[in-house]
């Protein structure tokens, strides 16, 4: 079983995952939750530890905010791990009511540019070069605001950040279907996050939250359409039974998974010199944390290990001969193969446990944590 295209390839975790999270009803806490971003990487360089598959962290400002960013590089660093991407933040004020980028009050939408310019210096202290965007804005009613005047304002807003960009910076432009607002969203397709990015230039590019969309949608084909285009920059895995409940990516679908890495796979994707950030965007409301990560970086690592088998000289063949039922046999065949006793092995080679999450729960780590982590507040999504 030729694996080798696993080779180099990684998965960005985010900060947020390892504190506390849950629903508008409840959040349950945890013993050992992190109470700081030091505290959130070292969790998240558990996982890398681990899994060999996640050496970077996403930032979320200002939820990580320290007062010294080129001490948490460096805390990341000795920990194995780099600063992936920073995340804004753009719908916890109480300005961003009727929007941030997009805001009829042109006060409110120089606020929210000047937000991304801090992320930008927290970037540039890091040794970050990813900028997530993803836009709250939205309309909750017909009428409410123009529909045309808000894309012109995003237009504008956007230009200010990405104008602000070093050339080795990138801005990753997210879209959502629905939620917070539920008549309109500003940027609620890849279609809308596509022109923008086209609009402002090279260096913009779209992330696809597996999350976003509605129910039935082709993802695949919005993978391989923005990957025609030079245009995928990430992706926020996670699950979507019924809307963007953050939960285990391949939880859900996992042969929309892998469905997913076949498109990422035929164009290549997977390798580093793609540039497509395969970032988490999850929570873990009811699971325990750090194990619930480890799941999640393995299920990817499942999904594009049959991408990776699907023997493309024969489906072309088929697919030229028109051998339907072949052609769609080829793809079966590489998902119905068992790789888990493969990716353990490899694992092993590498000097990896073969099973990383029984390794954690023996490592005694979740014990330590959540003794060495009495007293002070712990994390949670949202601050
Ligand atoms: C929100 O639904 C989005 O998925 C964003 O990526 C968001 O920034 C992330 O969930 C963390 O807040
Ligand atoms: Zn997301
Ligand atoms: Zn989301």
């Amino acid at each position: 079983m030729n694996l080798d295209g696993l080779n180099d390839f990684s998965i960005e975790v985010p900060s947020w995952a390892y504190g506390n999270s849950g629903t508008r009803f409840k959040v349950f806490t945890t013993k050992g939750v992190p109470r700081n971003p030091y505290e959130k990487i070292s969790d998240a360089a558990e996982v890398n530890r681990l899994t060999g598959l996640a050496p970077r962290v996403s930032l979320h400002i200002p939820w990580d905010l320290v007062d010294d960013w080129s001490d948490l590089r460096r805390h990341a660093e000795e920990n194995g791990v780099t600063i992936g991407a920073v995340n804004s933040n753009l719908f916890q004020e109480d300005d961003y009511r009727l929007g941030s980028l997009c805001n009829p009050d042109p006060a409110v939408r120089r606020k929210a540019v000047d937000h991304h310019l801090q992320c930008l210096d927290v970037m540039r202290q890091t040794g970050s070069t990813d900028i997530k965007v993803w836009l709250p804005d939205g309309l909750n009613y017909p009428g409410q605001d123009s529909l045309r005047g808000r894309q012109e304002r995003l237009a504008e807003s956007l230009r200010a950040i990405y104008d602000a960009l070093d050339p080795d910076q990138r801005m990753l432009l997210e879209y959502k279907l629905f939620e917070p607002a539920f008549y309109s969203m500003d940027i609620p397709d890849w279609g809308t996050s596509l022109l923008h990015c086209l609009a402002l230039g090279e260096q913009a590019t779209v992330v696809l939250d597996t999350g976003h969309h509605a129910p039935s949608t082709n993802i695949e084909f919005i993978v391989m359409q923005l990957l025609r285009q030079n245009r995928l920059g990430a992706f926020d895995f996670n699950s979507r039974f019924y809307a963007d409940d953050d939960l285990i990516v391949g939880s859900a679908d996992p042969f929309q998974l892998f469905r997913i890495m076949s498109e990422i796979v035929a164009a290549g994707a997977h390798r580093p010199e793609s540039k497509v950030n395969f970032m988490l965007d999850q929570c873990h409301n009811i699971e325990e944390k750090i194990p619930g990560q480890i799941r999640s970086v393995l299920n990817v690592e499942q999904a594009l290990a049959k991408a990776l088998l699907i023997d493309q000289e024969a489906l072309a063949v088929a697919q030229r001969d028109g051998d339907v039922l072949g052609a769609n046999a080829i793809l079966m065949d590489a998902y119905e193969t068992d790789v888990r006793t493969a990716l353990a092995d490899r694992r092993e080679e590498r000097g990896l446990p073969r099973d990383p999450v029984a390794a954690f729960l023996a490592s005694g780590y979740a014990q330590k944590a959540a003794t060495d982590r009495a007293g002070g507040t712990q994390a949670s999504w949202g601050a």
